[in-house]
């Protein structure tokens, strides 16, 4: 099924509170979606577990339009994604560098730079038959980049693959290139949080960050200030003892709207399925500590 720019802002408009989208936005939009001139997205993927493509593509598939791949490379000109796109090889290395030439493009980078070893242990692709590591590649494509989005905890801070004793040196992609980044933090990130900033870059809107370089608007708030289980909330409820603190829950300083986003096409959220927040949108995770804390050692 060919999804069409129509099906693009059908998503946008069912989507359009959690995207922060007003009518007159999801005008513009259109007319941005409309522009043959519009910009191109690269998605590189780098040290990870690629959970971040397969979130965006679990939301997509319940409702229209069907497939992420649909969406982007009919709706938005997503030339280059390693899982998505029909090329391989040679051919797809020359997609980017036709974007790089041209410049200007938005690059949605997945994963993290692995820095020991000359960048040795992540390939992006062979060009011309010699190897180019995954740092070479985001550290070329990075300099004429429009905007760089990291997707995930990987790409943003390093996450897991960073995690100690950390071998291989992986890093964000803000500290491998120097550049400035729109983190959308999680591990992984929510789809509604993955296609919030390109829908903004479409529209030309500014984003602004916080101090971690996420997108304030969409992690202004701990999950925490929201969660049910709190303690006023749970007497109004009448329940009690439901808080998971005790077993570790990092939702105090977590920032993110799981509560009220909800994840897997809104049918639960980590906490309501009686799992406590892992504090997976923080720059620090996945830290050194377990995320569960045994019962035995609870202080609280
Ligand atoms: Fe990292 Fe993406 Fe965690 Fe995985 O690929 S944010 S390991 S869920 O998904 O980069
Ligand atoms: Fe806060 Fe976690 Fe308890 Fe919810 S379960 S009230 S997020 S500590």
């Amino acid at each position: 099924m060919k999804v069409t720019r129509r099906d693009f802002l059908k998503y946008c408009g069912v989507s359009a509170a959690a995207l922060g989208l007003t009518t007159t936005e999801l005008g513009l939009l259109e007319e941005a979606l409309a522009n043959p001139n519009g910009p191109t997205v690269l998605w590189l993927q780098g040290t990870a577990c690629t959970g971040c493509s397969v979130s965006l593509m679990n939301r997509i598939s319940s409702t229209d339009p069907k497939t992420v791949a649909d969406l982007l490379i009919n709706s938005v000109n997503l030339a280059y994604h390693p899982n998505l796109m029909a090329l391989a090889g040679q051919p797809a290395a020359e997609v980017t560098e036709q974007a790089y030439n041209k410049g200007g493009y938005i690059l949605v980078v997945e994963g993290g730079v692995p820095q020991a070893f000359g960048g040795a242990t992540c390939l992006a692709w062979d060009y011309n038959g010699t190897p180019v590591t995954f740092q070479e590649a985001v550290q070329d494509l990075a300099s004429r980049a429009a905007k760089i989005i990291c997707v995930g905890q990987c790409a943003s801070w390093g996450g897991i693959p960073a995690a100690p004793p950390n071998p291989t040196l992986v890093r964000g992609v803000k500290a491998a290139t120097g550049k400035t980044t729109i983190n959308i933090a999680g591990c992984p990130p929510h789809p509604d949080w993955i296609v919030w900033p390109v829908v903004q870059l479409l529209l030309g809107k500014t984003i602004s960050l916080d101090s971690s370089g996420r997108p304030k608007l969409l992690y202004n708030r701990t999950v925490h200030d929201r969660c049910p289980r709190r303690d006023d909330d749970e007497r109004r409820s009448g329940t009690t003892g439901r808080c998971l603190r005790p077993i570790g829950c990092r939702g105090p300083e977590t920032r993110a709207d799981c509560p009220s986003l909800l994840w897997n096409n809104r049918a639960n959220w980590c906490i309501d399925a009686n799992a406590p927040c892992i504090g997976c949108t923080q720059p620090t995770f996945p830290g050194t500590a377990p995320f569960y804390r045994n019962l035995g050692e609870a202080d609280d």
